[in-house]
Parts: structure tokens; C-alpha cells; sequence
């Protein structure tokens, strides 16, 4: 298996926190695969003609992406464990869908930030993201109470938007008014595989 990654995307370590649940890290070649919309990555376009981080592909030379299918791809093939059966798996989905969108939202401002001409930069548009942000964040504190000591896609991809607001939004105080998700995220950032991916 061959996956194209960046050291700090949050989707690449959703898949990487996957290998290491499933005890596959070590199975895997990472090639450095970083790239925006304004500097797209050869490597990764080859493979992904989104250039996005990350991209999968495996022994059989099939390239998967984007982060959900993977996960979903590695789930299937190692036996992790992160999507229920039946009735089940949909909460986890929503959730899952819920943390990508906080991670979708947080890029865009980066982006608009790092990539826009000052000149061209509309504010209510990166409040509206913000936003967005603050809306799934309090939907989270209010289910934090309930998501218990294991994981699931949906809190593989919860802890991981979280680990990029620390990264990317650290004067965002997110854990500001929400002490049940704080305190679930302070037990879980010190799994072993929250803790072999995080970004330095
Ligand atoms: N929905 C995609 C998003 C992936 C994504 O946006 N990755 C960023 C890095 S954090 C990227 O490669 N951006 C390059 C680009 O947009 O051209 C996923 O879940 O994999």
C-alpha cells in the first residue's frame, strides 16, 4: 500500500490513526503528497486528480480516496472495527460527516488566509465558516457525554478535528463552555494512536 500524506493534514491522520488501529501502520509507504488548489502536488494528481491529501492506493494499484472511503476501505480489510452494523453505522456516519465538515470549514479559512490576496478576502464569508465551526462544536459537547471509552469512525474523526483546531485555531478556545467534549478529548488525544499521529 502506498499512501500520499502530509505530516499535518487532519484526513490523512483519520487513515493513519485507522493503520494504527488495525496494527498496519508499519504496512504502508508514505509519500509526501502536500499540495493546495493554487500549487496542486504532481504525485498526488497522478493519483488522485483532486491533488488532494489523502490518496490510497493499494497492492492491486487502486487508487482510493478521499479520508471516509479509505477509512472505510481499511475497516473492511483489517477487521478494525469502526463502522457498526445495521442500524448503528448511521449515527456514526452523521457524526463522521459532522467532524469533516468542522475540518472542511477550518480549511477554507486557513486557505483564504494563506492562499487570498488580502485584497480579495470577503470576512463574512470566513465568519460564516467559523461559524459552521462553532455550530457542529456545540452539537458535540451536547453527545460528549455519550461517547464512551471506544472509537468509531465518527470519534476517530472527532478527536482528529479537534487535534487540528489546537493546531491551526489555537486562540479559538474551543474547549471554552464545552467541558464534556474537552474532557472526553484530554482522555482520548492520549491514545497510542492519537499519539503516534499527532502533528509535530
Ligand atoms: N474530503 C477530502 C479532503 C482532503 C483535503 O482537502 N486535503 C487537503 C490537505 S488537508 C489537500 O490535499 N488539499 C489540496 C487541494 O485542495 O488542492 C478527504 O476527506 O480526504
Amino acid at each position: 500500500m502506498k499512501l500520499y500524506h502530509s505530516d499535518t493534514s487532519p484526513y490523512v491522520r483519520k487513515v493513519m490513526v485507522a493503520l494504527h488501529l488495525a496494527g498496519k501502520a508499519e504496512a504502508v509507504d508514505l509519500v509526501p503528497g502536500s499540495g493546495t488548489p493554487l500549487d496542486p502536488n504532481e504525485g498526488t494528481c497522478s493519483a488522485n486528480p483532486l491533488g488532494k491529501v489523502p490518496c490510497l492506493v493499494t497492492d492491486d494499484g487502486l487508487a482510493l480516496f478521499d479520508s471516509r472511503v479509505i477509512t472505510r476501505h481499511l475497516d473492511a480489510t483489517f477487521g478494525i472495527g469502526l463502522y457498526p452494523e445495521g442500524d448503528a453505522l448511521w449515527p456514526v456516519l452523521a457524526r463522521e460527516a459532522l467532524a469533516e465538515g468542522i475540518l472542511d470549514a477550518a480549511l477554507l479559512v486557513v486557505y483564504e488566509a494563506r492562499l487570498r490576496p488580502a485584497e480579495l478576502r470577503f470576512s463574512p464569508w470566513v465568519q460564516g465558516q467559523m461559524s459552521k465551526i462553532h455550530r457542529a462544536l456545540g452539537v458535540l459537547e451536547g453527545e460528549a457525554g455519550r461517547f464512551g471509552e471506544g472509537f468509531d469512525a465518527g470519534l476517530v474523526a472527532v478527536a482528529c478535528a479537534l487535534g487540528y483546531l489546537d493546531l491551526r485555531f489555537a486562540d479559538l478556545g474551543w474547549r471554552e463552555g464545552r467541558p464534556a467534549l474537552a474532557g472526553w478529548y484530554e482522555g482520548v488525544a492520549e491514545h497510542p494512536a492519537l499519539v503516534a499521529t499527532r502533528p509535530a
